[in-house]
């Protein structure tokens, strides 16, 4: 039997990671940390729940011992957007919770998942079917603590032989958490408004490309790594994955096909424009597919109809 902890487990991956993991192995055998507990009632309340913040070594530890874990999900970040308006913030709390979580896992033997981005590439890394292996000089930020994490954990992993794992995440499409502060947030804004005022004004052009994944296929996704035969993976911390690429416009259609008077305007938000541009337009995920199986359920059609069904019954 896993015990698990999952830091920052209240955020859009987190809470749904936690939720899955909590059915899969147990309630007790899943610990949240989290440095709120303001939300998500059930999740807080539903088994060992830790107010901490991420880069308290100590406080990680303690929990580690306490609770024998033996895989670590460190979800812990502050995404692209946000990330721009204090990028000092952004690379304290994104570095050091991810150091913080590897000295924990080097001392008490645990597995580490962590997550990197399409933002981790830039734009000199070619733009359609990005490779695993290609250019990374990302321009954002947050790309340079993406790029920053995936080689960190490369290292702990052939210096101390910590068992580290990782995808780089396309933007997350779910009905469950909102999405905080990242440049794909309009993707999942614009089905919340599209059931509300059949209208949503969106912060990026209409012909940006970018590749996203549906939330059951991520929480799928980071689950199925940590349980991946380890004699077969050969890139480990950093795997490209693919679901879907389109861009506001090919969303926008979609939706028509549902709500026929469903209209999208544009308002560009500067700063996320130039953060989607220098991002592929489209990832290829071969290596994800044939070292640990990788293969996603959800397409652009079946997403917004899941998406737009749930929001609409919520709503009624
Ligand atoms: C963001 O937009 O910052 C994230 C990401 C793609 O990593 N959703």
């Amino acid at each position: 039997m896993k015990n698990i902890l999952i830091i920052g487990s209240l955020g859009q991956l987190g809470s749904e990671i936690a939720l899955e993991c909590r059915k899969r192995y147990g309630d007790d055998h899943v610990v949240l940390t989290d440095i709120r507990n303001d939300v998500n009632k059930p999740l807080v309340e539903g088994g060992p729940f830790y107010l901490v913040d991420a880069r308290d070594g100590q406080s990680v530890d303690a929990i580690v011992k306490k609770h024998n874990i033996d895989t670590i999900y460190h979800l812990a970040a502050v995404l692209s957007a946000r990330a721009e308006k204090d990028p000092l913030n952004a690379w304290n709390l994104n570095m050091g919770g991810l150091i913080a979580t590897l000295e924990v896992a080097k001392t008490n033997g645990c597995a580490v998942f962590t997550p990197s981005s399409i933002g981790a590439f830039g734009p000199t890394t070619p733009k359609q079917y990005t490779p695993q292996d290609t250019i990374q000089r990302p321009t954002s930020i947050y790309g340079v603590t993406k790029v920053a994490g995936e080689l960190l954990c490369d290292y702990y992993y052939h210096k101390f032989d910590v068992d580290t794992r990782g995808i780089r995440f396309p933007g997350v499409i779910s009905n469950m958490t909102p999405p905080g502060g990242g440049t794909t947030d309009y993707a999942v804004e614009i089905y919340y408004e599209a059931v509300k005022s059949h209208h949503y004004t969106c912060f990026l052009r209409g012909d940006t490309y970018l590749d996203m994944i549906y939330m059951p296929d991520a929480v799928q996704a980071a689950i199925q790594i940590m349980e991946a035969n380890p004699a077969k993976l050969r890139h480990r911390n950093a795997f490209n994955i693919a679901a879907m690429s389109f861009c506001p416009e090919e969303q926008a259609a979609y939706i028509r096909t549902h709500i026929p008077d469903f209209t999208i305007s544009y308002d560009i938000d500067p700063v996320k424009q130039a953060i989607a541009d220098s991002w592929p337009d489209s990832l290829e995920d071969y290596a994800a597919r044939v070292e640990w199986d990788w293969k996603p359920r959800f397409d652009l059609a079946a997403m917004t109809s899941d998406m737009l069904t749930t929001i609409q019954r919520r709503s009624e």
